[in-house]
């Protein structure tokens, strides 16, 4: 059990860190404290924010001499409660956000070395500045930061072709417990010295060690790109339209999102300015994006004739292709305020699951039904990323029900649909982590042999349990 610090600790790093890293203020502290979500409300002892890796080092090494337990923060999205610390408030709330610097841009390498407080969008920003392009991308790429992104092994709405953030990282800078720093940031290609340490360190959530900076992987920038939505029967379809489009355009297909009637009503309901794409509301809809390399095809004509091909082969019903680029962000934020608009319409349960692709149009279908039959009043808010196997099957509660529904009477849903996916072969976490919201859950769905191994490694790393207690284990 980590210690409360001393007020010897406290005043060293308020001397470390100077006012701008270092407080203790209750109103420079509360919004760090609260989950996106609002369903944790944590307490730490001080809000630490170092703006180098040697300031975080410093901070890791006095931390471990006292046993003090510390959470790393970025942009503070965590879908888990994953950087949000527990109620005692002995803990120390290590934010990484200013440590927001673009180390390095490299066109020739294809590198570009991110401190760990830079966020998402920047990174797109500087790789465009080089003509390149850092290809993962998600909805909360305006506060998300690469630490974060690193340390749950982000996914978002390009995985289908590049990976996740496990596939792009190519090293990574880190403090590791006991304040030993080691310095990752080489962007080999190919390096076999023994283990690889930054995979360990991705999706660790923050409880091995801290990660300060990431040499990212960067690709070719595209010359042209389509957008289209399409109206689907069932989630069945929506598969086949991906095997038949990727037949005709390949590794032009980066994103195919699934969005069932019921998240695109919750946009059009709680975001401003948003309207459907289709004439007709369709039970679920898809968006593909496609892109060409400069020079390449042009994409919206092949994307048109494939999609038409598509129709008339039964993959689909309606589609509509975006005819400029406004029409074609139109139809992403469409996507990307999934979260948010759920966010307004009340309490969920959210399961990030993936189970085999090809099982996942079918158990959308029969887990999704029996959900809201045998859980009178709930709604059932399905979408994501179906071509990785991963959909947020959410739940959400009865008309009128508090947020204590989440805890009580929630609690069983989520033990249903976790032991579903489980039998299914799937994971209870296939994007945001495990977080404080599913350590139980994994406690008890996964291979005991796998979570030994896991709990030999958090103690072989951090003996004393200070790196973001309360996470991922229960
Ligand atoms: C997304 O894909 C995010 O939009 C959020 O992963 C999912 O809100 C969710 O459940
Ligand atoms: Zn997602």
């Amino acid at each position: 059990m980590p210690n409360p610090p001393s007020e010897r600790l406290l005043s060293a790093l308020a001397e470390l860190l100077g006012p701008r890293g270092f407080t203790r203020a209750p109103e420079d502290m509360a919004p760090w404290l609260t989950d996106w979500r609002g369903r944790y409300h944590g307490r730490a002892a001080a809000l630490v924010s170092p703006a180098s890796t040697e300031d975080v080092q410093a901070v890791v090494t006095a931390c471990a001499g006292e046993q003090v337990a510390l959470v790393p923060q970025g942009g503070n999205s965590s879908m888990v409660g994953g950087a949000t610390p527990d109620a005692a408030g002995a803990a120390l709330l290590l934010s990484l956000r200013r440590m927001n610097r673009i180390r390095s841009v490299s066109a020739d390498d294809n590198v570009l070395v991110a401190e760990a407080g830079v966020i998402l969008a920047h990174v797109h920003e500087a790789a465009a500045g080089a003509g390149r392009r850092f290809p993962l991308s998600l909805g909360a790429k305006g506060s998300a930061t690469i630490g974060g992104l690193v340390s749950t092994n982000a996914g978002g709405t390009q995985v289908l072709r590049f990976g996740p953030m496990r596939s792009l990282v190519l090293g990574l800078e880190a403090v590791f417990p006991d304040g030993s720093v080691v310095h990752g940031l080489s962007a080999l290609r190919k390096d076999n010295r023994g283990y690889d340490l930054k995979q360990w360190l991705i999706g660790a959530e923050g409880t091995l060690g801290v990660v300060t900076a990431a040499s990212l992987k960067l690709v070719a920038a595209f010359g042209s790109r389509a957008v289209a939505w399409v109206g689907l029967a069932a989630p069945s379809a929506a598969l086949s339209l991906l095997r038949f489009l990727e037949d005709r355009l390949g590794e032009a297909v980066e994103s195919f999102e699934l969005v069932p009637a019921a998240a695109l009503d919750l946009v059009l309901r709680h975001v401003p300015g948003t309207r459907a794409p289709l004439a007709r509301s369709e039970p679920w809809n898809v968006l593909v994006e496609t892109v060409a390399p400069i020079g390449g095809p042009e994409v919206a004509a092949r994307l048109e004739a494939a999609l038409g091909a598509a129709l008339e082969a039964g993959h689909g019903r309606d589609a509509a292709l975006a005819a400029s680029d406004a029409q074609a962000e139109a139809m992403w934020r469409l996507r990307e305020s999934i979260a948010e608009a759920e966010r307004q319409e009340g309490p969920a349960l959210k399961h990030d699951i993936s189970v085999p692709v090809a099982a996942m149009p079918a158990f959308l279908e029969t887990e999704g039904s029996a959900i809201e039959r045998d859980f009178p009043g709930t709604r059932i808010v399905a979408f994501g990323h179906l071509g990785d196997g991963n959909i947020h099957f959410n739940v959400l509660a009865p008309p009128g029900a508090g947020p204590s529904w989440v805890e009580e009477a929630g609690a069983e849903i989520t033990n249903i649909v976790y032991d579903r996916v489980t039998a299914a072969g799937g994971s209870i976490s296939a994007e945001h982590g495990i977080g404080q919201t599913k350590r139980d859950a994994l406690a008890r769905t996964a291979e005991p042999a796998r979570l030994a191994l896991q709990r030999r490694i958090k103690a072989a790393l951090d003996p004393a349990g200070i790196m973001n207690p309360g996470k991922l284990f229960p």
